[in-house]
């Protein structure tokens, strides 16, 4: 019996014999096994595959090198800490390490010589009520792409792409990064599409940060970045500047598409400190749930505050929430 299989597994096969990180490995496998029809015809082939799944699932968990394969990288994962994760990426020199180091409490090596950053660097950035994760990164050029990159791109909530608009060229390098992650079908977007059409491609929401603008050079170069890359978010950024700083925070919370649910014990003041963070769009029921799984079952109804109500205003479940809201559970 023909296997029958569709025409892109053939090309995700070609990439998955190509590749060397286990990690990765592991993953395209699993895609191949999820592409294959599961008929007579594939039994074999599903059962090849399975057992490779199960060799680089020992392979990773015993993290050996085997057949010239890099040893595994600790940077394959960063576990996500605070409201989201957002990763900044770009080319040699841009100011990556010098937005982190701004930003958040790290404090990465930083240098006016381009390839300073080795390994990545992750720090918690304070914005009003929430912290998110941000990750400083070794730069992406032609020359070096290390090979961790990929997974840590596909894992972040945000892309923050960065530039150096005060020098000259800078939009060649960018194009340059935006290559090098195509080559691992990852796909820097300016919003997700609605249906994915390609399930092998990973849309990743990316923002620009038109970095130096204030720099020599620099305001020509934002204009420029503009031009070039219209459907985006571009964000004039300087570290020079604490109000450009802030907007810059801003604009990041904005692009990652959450709100801030702050909860109220019925008869008490709200706790401003730890909020839900949902989605936009997130229903009183979705809060309910991150809470408890049977807390959101029993839940009679909620009463909310918030711009644009009545204060302590009753709602049903379903109920959409907004930034800034006071919830308060009934059950
Ligand atoms: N004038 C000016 N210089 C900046 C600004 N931000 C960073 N720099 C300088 O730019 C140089 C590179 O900064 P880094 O933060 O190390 O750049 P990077 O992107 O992390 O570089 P790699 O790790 O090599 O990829 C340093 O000399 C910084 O002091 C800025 O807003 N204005
Ligand atoms: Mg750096």
């Amino acid at each position: 019996m023909p296997a029958n299989l569709p025409p892109h597994y053939y090309e995700l096969e070609r990439e998955y014999k190509q590749e060397r990180d286990p990690h990765e490995k592991l993953r395209l496998a699993k895609e191949l096994l999820a592409l294959m029809p599961k008929h007579k015809g594939t039994d074999k082939l599903q059962a090849d595959l399975k057992a490779k799944i199960a060799k680089l699932r020992k392979e990773i968990e015993g993290g050996q090198k085997k057949h010239g394969a890099r040893t595994i990288s600790p940077f394959d994962h960063i576990d996500r800490e605070g409201a989201a994760q957002v990763i900044l990426i770009g080319p040699p020199n841009s100011g990556k390490s010098s937005l982190l180091d701004t930003l958040t409490n790290a404090e990465p090596l930083i240098g006016d010589y381009p390839y300073t950053t080795r390994e990545p660097l992750t720090g918690m950035m304070e914005y009003e009520t929430i912290q998110i994760q941000l990750i400083d990164t070794p730069p992406i050029s032609t020359e070096v792409f290390e090979n961790y990159m990929p997974n840590l791109v596909r894992q972040a909530d945000l892309v923050v792409l960065v530039s150096d608009v005060s020098t000259p060229g800078f939009a060649g390098r960018l194009e340059t990064v935006r290559a090098r992650l195509k080559e691992k079908r990852i796909h820097l977007v300016p919003r997700l599409p609605e249906t994915a059409d390609d399930p092998l491609i990973i849309n990743k929401k990316t923002i620009l940060a038109a970095h130096k603008f204030l720099d020599e050079g620099g305001q020509e170069g934002l204009e420029h970045l503009r031009a070039l890359y219209p459907d985006f978010t571009v964000m004039p950024t300087s570290i020079l500047d604490d109000k450009v700083m802030f907007n810059m925070k801003r604009t990041m919370f904005a692009a990652l598409g959450i709100i801030r649910v702050y909860t109220k014990p019925v008869g008490k003041d709200p706790d401003f400190n730890d909020p839900i963070i949902l989605p936009i769009g997130g229903t009183v029921e979705a809060a309910a749930l991150t809470l408890h799984k049977d807390f959101s079952r029993r839940l009679q109804y909620a009463k909310i505050w918030g711009q644009g109500k009545f204060e302590g205003q009753r709602v049903k479940s379903s109920f959409v929430l907004s930034d800034g809201d006071i919830i308060e559970f009934h059950i």
